[in-house]
């Protein structure tokens, strides 16, 4: 019999616990809807080709909006507001487009507006919406301010193509707003941070997590899920991982800590994805395989996330999990903060 030898140190991801929950079904951090998916076609007051992608926040009056990406049946994306009393069905959509790409004023929207990523921002009293503007440049990075997601402050690009994956935070650090933004770049396609005194200057650009390399399932290509969520032990992040295969992509989920007040610093990263393309509706659509949250609500209790996603860009579904066992997996599952 040959005895294989094994090397005296494995490398640390090995002997983690990631391998046996990141795949094990009977521990999910999040739970899919038994009603998804939430919102489809189907469901649309005019005739669109897919709905997806939608930001979402909890309004003062109790109601869940989410302000959904839709293709139209050109191809091309606006956005549309939907309502309802518990963020689970009894969706009341707007009879027309809410927020419309306006190529007129912003040349860079000329292909659609896509993704939002919704934070309320109480200094402001306004909800700051950061989406993608797509033109012949490729995608950047536009902002909006509402209150009440029938009129809007339009910013235009605040980001450059190649950029999306936006969302601003939703108080000053060190006295300047903070955006976290996915530029592309020669040095691959990795999250960054920038501030700006007044929303429409930006500067102190830095990095703030990089995509992993080789066969890593985040390898490549990563960006922001939905905003940051603000916990005593850091902000929370959710991003989304791209794994190219032979036959697409696939898009799954991460989890990752940073400091609060120098949110560019990463304090824990998970080494596996939390959550992936499983259900039928996750699994087949326009694009095949993809998980695509943009935005959550938290529930009363201060810890159930109600995390709302595109499924195969084509339908708006949602899971729902905790904050505390989001964090409490964390310290367990993170043998480094970054790219390797
Ligand atoms: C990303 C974004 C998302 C989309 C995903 C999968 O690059 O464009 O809008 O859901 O690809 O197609």
């Amino acid at each position: 019999m040959t005895t294989i030898a094994l090397p005296a140190s494995w490398p640390e991801y090995v002997v983690t616990k990631q391998h046996k929950s990141a795949a094990d079904p009977e521990t999910p951090l999040f739970t899919r809807h038994s009603g998804n998916p939430i919102l489809s076609r189907k469901d649309w007051p005019y005739p669109i080709n897919s709905v997806f992608n939608a930001g979402a926040v909890k309004l003062a009056d109790g109601d869940t909006l989410l302000l959904c990406r839709v293709e139209d049946r050109r191809g091309l994306s606006h956005l549309c507001a939907a309502r309802s009393a518990n963020g689970v069905d009894g969706w009341r959509i707007d009879a027309e487009p809410t927020l419309m790409a306006s190529p007129r004023e912003f040349p860079e929207e000329i292909w659609g507006i896509e993704d939002p990523r919704i934070t309320y921002v109480p200094e402001m009293q306004q909800y700051a919406i950061a989406y993608t503007s797509f033109a012949r440049g490729g995608p950047g990075v536009s902002l909006a301010l509402t209150r009440d997601f029938r009129s809007f402050e339009r910013y235009g690009v605040v980001m450059p193509p190649e950029d999306k994956d936006a969302a601003l935070l939703p108080r000053k650090i060190g006295g300047r707003w903070a955006l976290i933004h996915r530029p592309v770049t020669t040095l691959g396609a990795h999250m960054w941070i920038s501030y700006s005194p007044d929303l429409r200057h930006w500067g102190s650009h830095k990095v703030m997590l990089e995509a992993r390399r080789g066969g890593w399932w985040d390898a490549n290509k990563i960006g922001l899920c939905s905003p940051p969520i603000e916990t005593a032990k850091g902000w929370l992040v959710l991003y989304h991982g791209v794994r190219h295969t032979a036959s697409g992509s696939i898009y799954r989920l991460g989890l990752a800590l940073f400091d609060l007040e120098q949110p560019d610093v990463c304090l824990q990263r998970g080494d596996s994805w939390i959550f992936g393309p499983e259900a039928p509706y996750e699994r087949g659509g326009d694009v095949s395989d993809v998980v695509f949250p943009c935005g959550q609500t938290i529930g009363a209790d201060g810890d159930t996330i109600y995390l709302y996603y595109g499924a195969a860009d084509s339908c708006m579904a949602l899971a729902t999990g905790s904050i505390r066992a989001l964090l409490a997996w964390l310290d367990s599952h993170c043998s480094s903060t970054g790219a390797r």
